[in-house]
């Protein structure tokens, strides 16, 4: 057993609970430990319970799992069509005309797709991808606004077996560039332009500046969406709606290997450049099927939102493969949360009565800027179930959407992954898990999660590494054309482990709180502190809606804490007031030497706070790469104010 010993200091202690209440129990899909009991027997044979419940295959599988570390395989030998999956089967299951999108554009024009339209459209264009060469195991690019043809482009390559590879549109040209040629892809799939806050934002220029060092592409597709002038290549570029015109409605969905490629997605890492994260058939289909329908206890009248956008694993995984498999009901919205107000989000629940929300961290502490009052314009008594990914939740931004989003009756599943894993791995189930505000509580049945010291001994109690000890069907299968990398960035640090890159502490309960990212944690005269944890304490000051802290070299302590703080609306705090309150939440060693007020925080494009920039401002260096950030003028007015703002002792 391990000695008790804190590799990461555990500071915070958050002591409410919140039990499901007896009327979500008695409607709930599960509502006690029986999952829990039959994943601890029989992990794979659990997993292919869901294969076989969830999924429909050609052909059987051989072997559910072959591990060898770091590769694994799952339900081997067996076939399966995903977009099959997604779709054929619920159109023959007599549900063609149920809803699969209800899909909002920005400007308010809206679609209303039905399983049996989708199922159209996407063999309409698995049979122009044909048309223009695209084969099995070609990839294909994708770099679209939030509009349906991005999920309709998705499944068509999931029919014909070309992997997919989106990129988020918000990405630059230079970046559609190196994850185009890094794939080798042969077709983009574009748009002329999306909208965002109330502006057509172009698309198809950034495509042609990006394929113009791009070898590989030989057609680009463009959906007509923004109405913006584009240029077009003769022989190169074709609108859309022109090749679905003369394309046949009929492509029957050939079965596939359950390891066959259905995508990559890249990711940036810490250094150097994306990686392109593999994901296969039939054990992500399993993960993320089974994962939506019991985290969200998914129910036959469900409307259900995800407001991730497609060029995330969230929206991969959540938005089209997972719901679409379970046949789900869904809003799809194209924009942003405060167009044309800052109650869009709400007028979409209530319109449309969404019944299960997932969306992140960031934007519910935005809406805690905005005020309770955007919500109470609306009537949200449709809401179910709150979920939230991305970020460890913050217990005030927990209660804030609890009360004012949840009506103070709605679980709240705070579910932590990666693009690495596929699918949810660590999340409350709504009808049976009592959950506690800012912890993504415990492994869902069928994983194995340990939190670890630095010598790999299991920590029983306090903060550590998250790692993950058995294989489970969504996790990656590599890194494209890197194998090694693969290897040294995910099965090194710990022997037989994977290690996730974020810390995380149990409590007394066994509850597990995630921490951040490693990289993230300060070293405060020989302390490690969590800046999630400074960063919750500062969050639950009445006056703040946001903050991020990083840890600056330091001459006496080593590091030194320095906060960003952004104040609630029409709200005010001093810098004493909030070191003062740090101290009281989690000790004076945790109290900040110096805080920041702004108006902003730096974010990647997905919403995550850019902690190495800030340490870089702190620490009074250039700025590293800033080519993830989304707004790169926060960084800058930062920079300016560090050079005025006197240090607090
Ligand atoms: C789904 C996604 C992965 C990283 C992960 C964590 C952080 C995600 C939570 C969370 C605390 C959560 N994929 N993260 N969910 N931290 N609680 N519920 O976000 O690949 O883009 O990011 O995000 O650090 O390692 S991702």
């Amino acid at each position: 057993m391990a000695d008790e010993h804190d590799t990461i200091d555990a500071l915070l202690d958050e002591q409410r609970t919140f039990p499901p209440t007896a009327a979500f129990k008695e409607q709930a899909l599960v509502a006690d430990t029986s999952l829990y009991d039959e994943a601890r027997r029989d992990d794979e044979g659990f997993w292919a319970r869901q294969a076989a419940d969830l999924v429909t295959w050609h052909s059987d599988w051989h072997t559910i799992c072959e591990w060898e570390l770091p590769f694994s395989k799952w339900f081997v030998g067996g076939t399966l069509n995903v977009s099959e999956n997604c779709l054929d089967r619920h159109v023959a299951a007599g549900r063609g005309e149920t809803v699969a999108f209800h899909w909002e554009g920005e400007p308010g024009d809206t679609r209303t797709i039905t399983y049996a339209d989708l199922l159209t459209e996407v063999q309409q264009f698995a049979n122009v991808l044909k048309g223009l060469g695209v084969g099995k195991g070609d990839r294909v690019n994708i770099y679209l606004p939030m509009i349906p043809e991005a999920a309709v482009a998705m499944l068509a390559c999931a029919r014909i077996g070309a992997p997919h590879s989106v990129v988020f549109g918000g990405f630059s040209a230079q970046s559609l560039t190196d994850r185009i040629n890094d794939a080798e892809a042969k077709v983009l799939i574009t748009a002329d332009g999306g909208y965002r806050r109330g502006e057509v934002f172009p698309l198809k220029p950034a495509a042609d500046e990006a394929i113009a060092d791009c070898p590989t592409i030989e057609h680009v597709v463009v959906v007509r969406r923004g109405g913006n002038d584009v240029d077009m290549v003769a022989g190169r570029d074709h609108w859309y709606h022109e090749l679905m015109d003369g394309a046949s409605a009929d492509c029957p969905a050939e079965p596939m290997d359950s390891e066959q490629l259905l995508f990559l997605l890249y990711t940036s890492g810490t250094t150097g450049k994306p990686k392109g994260i593999m994901h296969t058939s039939g054990g992500y289909l399993t993960h993320v099927a089974y994962t939506h329908k019991y985290v969200f206890d998914l129910q036959p009248d469900d409307v259900y939102w995800c407001t991730a956008d497609v060029g995330w694993i969230t929206g991969h995984s959540y938005i089209v493969y997972g719901p679409l498999a379970n046949g789900a009901t869904q809003v799809m919205y194209e924009g942003v949360p405060n167009y044309p107000d800052n109650d869009r989000f709400w007028a979409i629940i209530e319109k449309y009565g969404v019944t299960k929300f997932y969306t992140a961290p960031t934007a519910i502490r935005t809406f805690m800027k905005w005020g309770a009052k955007e919500p109470a314009k609306h009537d949200l008594s449709s809401l179910k179930v709150l979920g939230t990914v991305g970020e460890p939740i913050n217990p005030e931004a927990w209660i804030w959407y609890h009360t004012n989003i949840g009506g103070g009756r709605c679980p709240i599943v705070d579910t932590w992954w990666q693009t690495e894993t596929g699918g949810m791995m660590i999340s409350p189930l709504p009808g049976c898990t009592t959950t506690k505000p800012g912890s993504a509580t415990f492994p869902l049945p069928g994983v194995s999660a340990e939190v670890v010291d630095d010598e790999a001994r299991p920590v029983l109690h306090g903060g550590g590494y998250l790692t993950l000890t058995r294989p489970w069907p969504g996790m990656l299968r590599g890194i494209w054309g890197d194998p090694q990398r693969y290897q040294d960035t995910y099965w090194s640090r710990f022997e037989g482990r994977y290690f996730a890159g974020d810390g995380c502490k149990l409590d007394d309960d066994g509850y597990l709180w995630l921490l951040g990212r490693v990289d993230d944690v300060m070293n405060v005269s020989g302390h490690r502190i969590s800046t999630a944890e400074v960063e919750s304490a500062l969050v639950s000051h009445p006056s703040v809606a946001e903050a991020a802290v990083v840890g600056a070299n330091d001459d006496t302590t080593g590091q030194a804490i320095i906060a960003y703080v952004t104040l609630r609306g029409g709200l005010d705090a001093s810098i004493d007031d909030l070191r003062t309150h740090v101290a009281h939440e989690i000790g004076a060693i945790a109290k900040p030497k110096t805080i920041y007020f702004t108006p902003d925080l730096p974010k990647t494009r997905s919403g995550k706070i850019m902690r190495r920039l800030l340490r870089d401002v702190a620490e009074g260096r250039n700025l590293g790469d800033t080519t993830t950030l989304a707004d790169a003028s926060v960084v800058n007015e930062l920079q300016r104010r560090a050079a005025e703002v006197p240090t607090e002792d």
